[in-house]
């Protein structure tokens, strides 16, 4: 409902366009071409100066030349690009508000295959919108923060083999609908050699029309694994800070501005962005409680309760202190990123990294509060 009446708005507004346009070719001797309509966004300024010439022809052409352009505009939303790949846009539909998003029983049974290959509901995803709203499960008071206009810009960084065209087109609308576009430097895909044709060309050109400029696609020609592969995303990223994430994530609502306002009080943290739960049968988003990343006797990353000073200072807005970094979701300055050596490249699979981050990471902090450490042992 919401992107159709977007259309209807955009259609007037255009309408109106137009009329004012012809009106004013038509009693004024037009020495430049308005600006700040439609018209500009989409074409460059020397095609638009063209357009200032007064013979009769050339203002049909400009009126044409508009025309055409609306129907641009009104085929891109109302197919539009998603269309095209069998996508939606728009914020309602299944699963809007993060609600569990169901199949009729006919669909249930396309939707097998896709689920066992991808271990999730792809076909389900595929009938989800790519803008849909997610609910916004921050503490009360983190909504009540207010931080600085001025912050780093982000190059958000996701990695993928063989993912759901859907579910990294919603990953990528979605860091887009919810991150400042101020903050927002570049949208980096890095593709480890996938086999799917649809995460070829079909993607590239997908993202490229749908934002122009800002997404960089980096293909890897054999497949290096995620360690390598997120490596391979910082070596093209140019924003002060770099987001690593799985693609197959959403963001909420005012998620940039708290991360980055830490990075900027402090170039030498790492910053784990708090993770709740999509669920892969129905993408119902689940509110998991703010953790803490421990490791088990197997180093395997696992969710453990904060330390006690942060329970003690009852204020769930404040920021965790934690010894692992889980690797899908975690934000660092770029070069401070690349001071402390990325990533151990030697690494082929995930698991290994959240331990190395978290203790390459603690070595530039104080300890902990209430731990002693050894004297030999002096953080620097
Ligand atoms: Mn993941």
């Amino acid at each position: 409902m919401a992107s159709l009446r977007r259309v209807k708005v955009l259609l007037v507004l255009n309408l109106i366009a137009v009329a004012g346009f012809v009106l004013f070719l038509a009693k004024c001797r037009p020495i430049a071409v308005r600006s700040g309509d439609a018209f500009h966004e989409l074409r460059p300024r020397a095609e638009a100066a063209n357009l200032s010439a007064h013979s009769a022809s050339p203002i049909q052409d400009a009126v044409l030349k508009r025309l055409s352009l609306l129907e641009d505009i009104v085929y891109r939303q109302l197919n539009g690009l998603s269309k095209s790949l069998g996508l939606i846009e728009g914020y309602g539909g299944r699963g809007k508000g993060g609600l569990p998003a169901t199949l009729s029983p006919a669909e249930e049974e396309k939707a097998k295959g896709p689920h066992e290959k991808y271990g999730y509901n792809s076909y389900l995803s595929e009938k989800i919108s790519l803008d849909r709203s997610i609910p916004d499960y921050r503490p009360t008071k983190c909504k009540e923060l207010k931080y600085a206009k001025e912050l780093p810009q982000i190059s958000i960084i996701f990695i993928f083999v063989n993912e759901a065209l859907s579910v990294i087109l919603r990953s990528v609308h979605s860091a887009v609908n919810h991150t400042p576009t101020h903050l927002l430097k570049e949208i980096i895909l890095v593709d480890d050699n996938s086999d799917e044709e649809e995460l070829k060309a079909p993607l590239e050109e997908y993202v490229h029309k749908r934002y122009p400029g800002l997404v960089k696609v980096v293909r890897n020609q054999k497949r290096e694994g995620l360690i390598r592969a997120r490596i391979e995303g910082w070596k093209v990223a140019t924003g002060q800070v770099t987001g690593f994430f799985d693609a197959h994530v959403e963001f909420t609502a005012g998620w940039a501005e708290p991360v980055l306002s830490r990075i900027q009080e402090n170039r030498k943290r790492v910053i784990l962005p708090s993770i709740d739960n999509i669920k892969q049968d129905t993408f119902e988003v689940q509110r998991y409680e703010n953790s803490a990343h421990g490791y088990s006797w197997e180093l395997w990353c696992m969710y453990i309760s904060p330390p006690k000073d942060w329970w003690d200072a009852g204020d769930p807005s404040l920021p965790i202190r934690t010894p692992a970094m889980i690797g899908c979701s975690f934000v660092v300055n770029r070069k401070f990123f690349g001071e402390i050596g990325l990533l151990d490249p030697g690494m082929d699979v995930y698991g290994g990294e959240n331990i190395e981050l978290g203790i390459k990471v603690c070595a530039w902090h104080p300890p902990w509060d209430g731990l002693s450490l050894p004297p030999e042992i002096t953080p620097f």
